[in-house]
């Protein structure tokens, strides 16, 4: 989803290959030996990481200048996404799946609430994180907060982050966050992908 909303927002078109996780085609293999989902091929380029892929999209075309936010800067940016992956995610895929990894489930939603705490502190100020419009952290962190909203939908809404509960309400009901949740059909190989963005 990160990287669909920047090259969605960036307007860089490229053949869209869908993947089911369970049944890998050996073309992702092939491109990336980790095989996690997203890659981006750009000729003898591969990009394995969906925040490398978005700054990718953006450092060719940034129209709503994501990358330069009203407060503060990109490397202030990439710092808190940097804190949400290490500090938040796991946590997040703890209180997801508890049984797999055989924890409480109550410990790490609390322990990633911490870092929702931090987030609503920052989004009282103007509405998004780093100012009065929407830009690079805010994008490739609501996707996480918004598998957290919905991990517990009823949880969520009682909790008094009225600052974040309105930023994510914003994000998921954007224009362009309908475009990238378009559904596709698998990929299937020796065949054309889909052209992304449409
Ligand atoms: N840090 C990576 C994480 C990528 C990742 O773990 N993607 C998941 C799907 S959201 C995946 O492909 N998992 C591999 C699997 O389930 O086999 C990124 O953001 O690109």
């Amino acid at each position: 989803m990160r990287a669909r909303l920047a090259l969605a927002v960036s307007g860089q078109t490229c053949e869209l290959r869908e993947i089911v996780l369970r049944d890998k085609p050996q073309a992702l293999r092939d491109a990336s030996a980790k095989a996690t989902v997203p890659v981006l091929i750009d000729g003898d380029r591969v990009i394995d990481e969906s925040l490398d892929i978005m700054l990718w999209a953006l450092r060719r075309n940034d129209p709503d200048r994501w990358l330069s936010p009203k407060y503060g800067d990109e490397a202030l940016m990439l710092a808190l996404i940097q804190r949400c992956e290490t500090e938040f995610k796991p946590h997040l895929d703890r209180y997801k799946y508890p049984d797999r990894y055989r924890v409480d489930r109550e410990l790490h939603r609390a322990a990633a609430a911490e870092f929702l705490q931090e987030l609503n502190a920052q989004l009282v100020r103007d509405g998004w994180l780093f100012g009065t419009r929407c830009a690079l952290a805010d994008m490739a962190i609501a996707p996480f907060v918004r598998q957290f909203a919905s991990t517990d939908e009823t949880w969520f809404a009682e909790q008094s982050w009225l600052a974040l509960q309105r930023w994510l309400q914003r994000f998921v009901t954007a224009t362009l966050f309908e475009r990238v949740m378009q559904k596709y059909a698998p990929w299937q190989p020796a065949t054309a992908g889909v052209r992304f963005p449409g």
